[in-house]
């Protein structure tokens, strides 16, 4: 969904809406054992300070669901297979970071790029014994995939947080940013999720589900308060920060990206393509638009390692600027 084709909200009324988004959205199911964990995550990974310090990232993926009703049935969906965020997370990883990533449920996670779409059944195999084993084709990726993942949870490099609603999403990042806060420069927003731009109020959403009898369906979606503006000026001001923007045509990605960067005050945004988002991205930023590659010669290359490359040394760079 379009994020940047509204008329300019003034700052009062963007509070108000703010305040009406999360004064009226059901309250977190485990808000509490969210906000342990967090702060349980942001103290083993910010122990050391100065130039040397530890950042950390907050890596956003899949897209948000606005649900139609109280005791949900439909729902409106946003388009994300979560493997840009995925992917991602890995080479944050690789970098020396430690991720915060909050993911829509059933969405591709870490390290499962390489498995079979059902690893469960796909890979395993059980022996006239009833011992169960992974089966010969998979057992490298399998091995690589729970080796590398418990290391980064185990390790407590990685901390997995799971939404589907928009409801969920935006209170779980407000949570994450105010967790995040005295990181300073340190840390890092990489907003890759797909959010959905309009929602039913949790007010005005009926409880039970919608008849199809009552004849065709007439509702109003309500514009979900822009909260890239508020992340940037009030959740995490000092963060680096970058957003995504996603369009199918390619006449307007540049100028919705660029108008996306200065609305929301990003460091960068990541304008991409729908049908090309696997083979190229367009990092934009105040002074330049690059263009970033998945390299064609090798196969199971992705555009997001070099992505995170080009990332990782803007990131060090605003630290240097702003922390000397
Ligand atoms: C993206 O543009 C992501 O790169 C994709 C990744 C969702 C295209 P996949 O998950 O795809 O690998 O299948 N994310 C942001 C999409 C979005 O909704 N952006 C809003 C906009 O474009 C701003 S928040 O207006």
């Amino acid at each position: 969904m379009d994020a940047t084709s509204n008329s300019e909200t003034p700052q009062d009324t963007l509070y108000d809406e703010i305040d009406t988004f999360f004064e009226s959205a059901p309250p977190l199911k485990d808000g509490p054992d969210i906000s342990r964990k967090l702060k349980e995550f942001i103290e083993r990974n910010s122990q050391s300070t100065g130039k040397g310090a530890s950042r950390v990232v907050c890596v956003t993926s899949g897209g948000t669901t606005v649900p139609l009703e109280k005791r949900c049935v439909r729902y409106i969906d946003n388009f994300s297979s979560g493997h840009r965020g995925a992917a991602s997370t890995e080479y944050f990883l690789k970098a020396g970071y430690s991720v915060i990533f909050l993911s829509r449920r059933g969405t591709c996670q870490p390290f499962c790029r390489s498995l079979p779409e059902d690893p469960l059944l796909e890979c395993f195999e059980v022996s006239k014994e009833l011992n169960v084993r992974v089966c010969q084709p998979h057992s490298e990726a399998v091995r690589t995939a729970i080796g590398e993942h418990c290391a980064a949870v185990k390790g407590g490099l990685l901390l997995k947080l799971p939404f589907t609603t928009i409801f969920e999403y935006l209170q779980i990042l407000h949570l994450i940013a105010m967790s995040m806060k005295n990181l300073g420069t340190h840390a890092m927003f990489y907003l890759a999720a797909a959010v959905s731009d309009f929602y039913v109020p949790w007010k005005s959403m009926v409880e039970h589900k919608i008849q199809s009898s009552s004849g065709p369906l007439d509702m109003r979606l309500v514009q979900v308060p822009k909260m890239l503006s508020v992340l940037r000026k009030d959740w995490a001001p000092v963060a680096f920060c970058i957003s995504f923007k996603l369009e199918t045509d390619s006449k307007i990605l540049l100028e919705k990206a660029e108008i996306a960067l200065k609305k929301y005050n990003m460091h960068a945004v990541v304008a991409n393509e729908l049908l090309t988002r696997k083979e190229v991205v367009i990092v934009v930023t105040s002074s330049e638009k690059i263009s970033v590659h998945r390299d064609k010669t090798e196969a199971s290359a992705d555009v997001e390692s070099p992505l995170i490359k080009l990332l990782v040394e803007k990131h060090s760079s605003y630290i240097e600027h702003l922390d000397s």
